[in-house]
């Protein structure tokens, strides 16, 4: 039987290249996609989520929900616009249109409906912020027995964080920083939860080798296709280096790849307010968590290789 997996993910481009990576896995079945307008706006992130829907074969089969709830600590606008380069793509531009965003479900009424009447328990990937679990959980407490697992790309445990704004320290990471009063609610209800932090995705880079791999078997359409998502992201790491990390799709492949992961059991707190707001902390007076701090990179890149042969 295969597994079934409602992804909530935030428009970025590695949540894009994420849904895709989602759509090749065969023993998936993607049960519902919803967008938090978190480091995307909107609109142009429902587009490009009905637009690989359809490069796939699935906009029958996946719905999509509207994230309507808005953090605290918003993306910065730069970030926010960057992935609707991804809808100008050929490969995508001419595909039919999406459905008019504010005629499809609310991201949280999808997520109750959708796990609710699943015929077994559901993984859970948030590959953004994690309110519409939340709400969805405050809406309907009885979906919690329906969760098989929650695989959130978010945290970062024992290495800094990568939010730099005022009254902050750089602890924490996005994903946490955008809404950490609904973080801390998350843990509080203890879910099967494992995090995929930043302690793990400093492992995955997205290097020049392993592009120009990818690039070398170009003649599949999927490979060419993220290989044009990757070369979008060098432009926009403020670094020398390149820098651009696997964040969402190392979560992704987690539900492909668990034994290729080392993973911890802690007790996870969030903190709530300045200078740390949104950092994960390790401390007895926590919640019970899992989160990764390892990971085979060979063994993930050649996942990938494979996986986009087609
Ligand atoms: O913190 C990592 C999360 C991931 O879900 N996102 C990007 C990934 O989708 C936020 C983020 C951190 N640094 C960024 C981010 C950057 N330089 N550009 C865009 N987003
Ligand atoms: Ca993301």
């Amino acid at each position: 039987m295969k597994k079934l997996v409602f992804m909530d993910h935030d428009g970025g481009i590695d949540d894009l290249l994420s849904l895709l990576l989602l759509l090749t896995i065969d023993e998936i079945e993607l049960i519902g996609v919803s967008i938090t307008p978190a480091d995307c706006y909107l609109e142009p992130g429902v587009e490009s989520s009905y637009k690989l829907l359809q490069l796939m074969g699935k906009e029958k089969d996946v719905p999509l929900g509207r994230g309507e709830y808005h953090g605290v600590n918003a993306f910065p606008p730069a970030w926010r616009a960057q992935p609707e380069v991804v809808n100008f793509l050929p490969m995508l531009i001419n595909l039919p249109p999406s459905p008019d965003p504010y005629g499809i479900p609310n991201a949280v009424d999808l997520m109750v409906e959708k796990i609710k009447n699943a015929s077994q328990p559901v993984s859970v990937l948030m590959t953004g912020p994690c309110s519409n679990l939340v709400l969805a959980l405050e809406k309907d407490p009885s979906i919690k027995e329906n969760i098989a697992e929650v695989v959130w790309m978010g945290g970062a445990f024992e290495v800094g964080g990568n939010v730099q704004t005022f009254q902050h320290n750089g602890s924490a990471e996005w994903n946490v920083f955008w809404d950490p009063i609904n973080a801390k609610k998350m843990l509080a209800y203890e879910l099967p939860l494992v995090f995929i932090p930043l302690d793990v995705t400093n492992h995955v880079p997205v290097g020049k080798t392993f592009l120009s791999r990818l690039a070398k078997q170009a003649e599949y359409k999927l490979s060419d296709l993220t290989g044009q998502f990757w070369a979008t992201t060098i432009d926009t790491i403020p670094s020398y280096h390149y820098t651009y990390y696997m964040w969402d799709i190392l979560a992704t492949s987690y539900l492909a790849l668990k034994d290729k992961f080392e993973v911890a059991e802690a007790m996870v707190d969030i903190s709530v307010r300045p200078p740390n707001e949104g950092q994960t902390l390790l401390t007895s007076s926590g919640y019970k968590a899992k989160y990764a701090f390892d990971v085979d990179q060979e063994a993930f890149y050649e996942y990938m290789l494979q996986q986009f042969k087609r």
